[in-house]
């Protein structure tokens, strides 16, 4: 292990020999197969989704997040089998189940890790049948509290991603070709890519604990993060008081580095208040915009949607000083497949699950519908994954699927519909929410593609609907 004061020469070469030993695993960037429609179950009639939904291949990917995609969008394909009354598989992991990532094994089967609040991690094989068997995921232990990647889906060798100086807070995002991560030395966070033969760090600091995000449709040939930590708001909700002034967009040049494509600050007395932004289609144009909640000490949090020039294309009323909002999926979750922007008030609060549509005229964030009485996120955790979107139960219309705020007991699909939000229905989970929300989506050979949905609960159950 590389200890404080190490040479940044040594650093670089452990993150290549690491990258060594992960390319095999990271051979994700072949064409994959699967439906390229969000909510078509059988790849006919794609409807209103936009980029990244769309066409993007959405099933079968062989990386598993906490958040769904590589892009931050917390939104999965595919047609779910639950509702009120569906029998989920189970599996007792004997502890705290923090975090919960999935990918496909290749073969028809789901392979699951488990994070457990002490930092030893798990992995299980569930088949088609809802077979349960152990699978042993490398490493076995990490820092307490750690989320993290697990890649090798699909028939490849799934491990968990680590880096040898990778921050506590954070995991190693894969790129086309290497990794990049945050790093965490005696001097303090830096950003580093570690790839094929191409070794680079960064002058932007991230955020000690930013999640890296990396643009699906490209294949990860650029990066985004939270950059430039401060002090300035002290709010201190997510874990910590540092938040974010900026978001920095590299992208990668002709002979493999990275350079910064874009810079957005944080204006004023405003700060990025999260741990990544989301990368979506909001205005269904074809091309990416960037979702973040901006807050400060005066106004509070709100939603701002930034074009890929930096351009601010709207954003919501703020909510007054010191309430948040955890914005969630993007996707047409509108009545008649409107592109929308789901965030969650207060998710300590109130709890309300907020759907928006952008007025690119009036460059602001139109609130369309809310429900009140959910959660996203414990107060002071890093989990701000409890929430994700899809067809859960395979009707054909969205859901956002999260847990009731009073005991984090069930897990609910509120649905946009004509004349407002409304709660579709809910599961019973046996005990509170533990860790975030994972998804799987599977193409079968008929290129239906079935959306699997797991999460792990504070009796040290986790409950798979597949
Ligand atoms: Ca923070
Ligand atoms: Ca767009
Ligand atoms: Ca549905």
């Amino acid at each position: 292990m590389a200890g404080p004061g190490s040479a940044a020469a040594l650093d670089l070469l452990l993150l290549a020999v690491c990258w060594a030993t992960v390319g095999e695993a990271l051979a994700w960037d072949a064409p994959l197969t699967g439906c390229s429609d969000l909510l078509s179950a059988d790849c006919e009639g794609a409807g209103k989704t936009g980029r990244g939904l769309a066409q993007e291949t959405c099933a079968d990917r062989t990386v598993g997040y906490t958040y769904q995609r590589a892009d931050g969008n917390r939104i999965a394909c595919g047609r779910g089998v639950m509702d009120s009354g569906s029998e989920p598989v189970e599996i007792n992991v004997g502890g705290f189940p923090e975090w919960l990532v999935g990918v496909p094994s290749g073969d028809g089967a789901t392979i699951w890790g488990v994070v457990l609040g002490d930092g030893r991690t798990m992995g299980f094989r569930v088949s088609t049948e809802g077979d349960v068997s152990r699978v042993m995921l490398e490493p076995t232990e990490v820092a307490e509290g750690k989320p993290v990647v697990l890649v090798g889906g699909g028939g490849g060798e799934p491990q968990f991603l680590t880096t040898q100086v990778g921050a506590k807070f954070t995991h190693p995002t894969p790129l086309a070709s290497g990794v990049v991560s945050v790093q965490s030395r005696f001097d303090g966070e830096s950003l580093a890519f570690a790839g094929d033969g191409s070794n680079q760090g960064f002058l932007k600091v991230p955020l000690h604990d930013a999640r890296i995000l990396t643009d699906g449709e490209d294949m990860g040939e650029r990066f985004m993060a939270l950059v430039q930590p401060t002090v300035k708001y002290p709010h201190g909700v997510l874990g910590d008081s540092t938040e974010a002034e900026g978001i920095s967009l590299f992208s990668q040049e002709q002979g493999g580095t990275f350079t910064e494509a874009l810079f957005i600050p944080a204006p004023g007395e405003d700060v990025f208040e999260g741990l990544f932004p989301v990368w979506a289609d909001v205005d269904d144009d074809g091309e990416l915009e960037i979702v973040a909640t901006l807050a400060n000490s005066t106004h509070g949090a709100r939603v701002a949607v930034y074009s890929e020039e930096g351009e601010v294309l709207g954003e919501s009323e703020p909510v007054g000083a010191f309430r948040w909002r955890n914005v969630g999926p993007v996707g047409p979750f509108g009545p008649r497949g409107e592109i929308e922007v789901v965030d969650v008030l207060t998710p300590h609060l109130t709890g309300t699950v907020e759907f928006f549509q952008l007025d690119k005229e009036k460059k602001e964030l139109v609130l369309v519908a809310e429900k009140s009485g959910y959660t996203s996120h414990v107060i002071d955790t890093r989990n701000l994954d409890l929430i994700a979107g899809g067809d859960f139960d395979g009707d054909g219309n969205l859901e956002v699927l999260l847990p009731d705020i009073d005991t984090r007991e069930h897990l609910a699909a509120v649905r946009h519909i004509d004349g407002g939000a409304i709660e579709a229905w809910r599961v019973p989970l046996g005990a509170p929410l533990a860790s975030n929300i994972a998804t799987v989506s599977l193409s079968d050979s008929k290129q239906r593609v079935t959306l699997v949905v797991a999460a792990g609960n504070s009796d040290g159950i986790i409950k798979i609907w597949q």
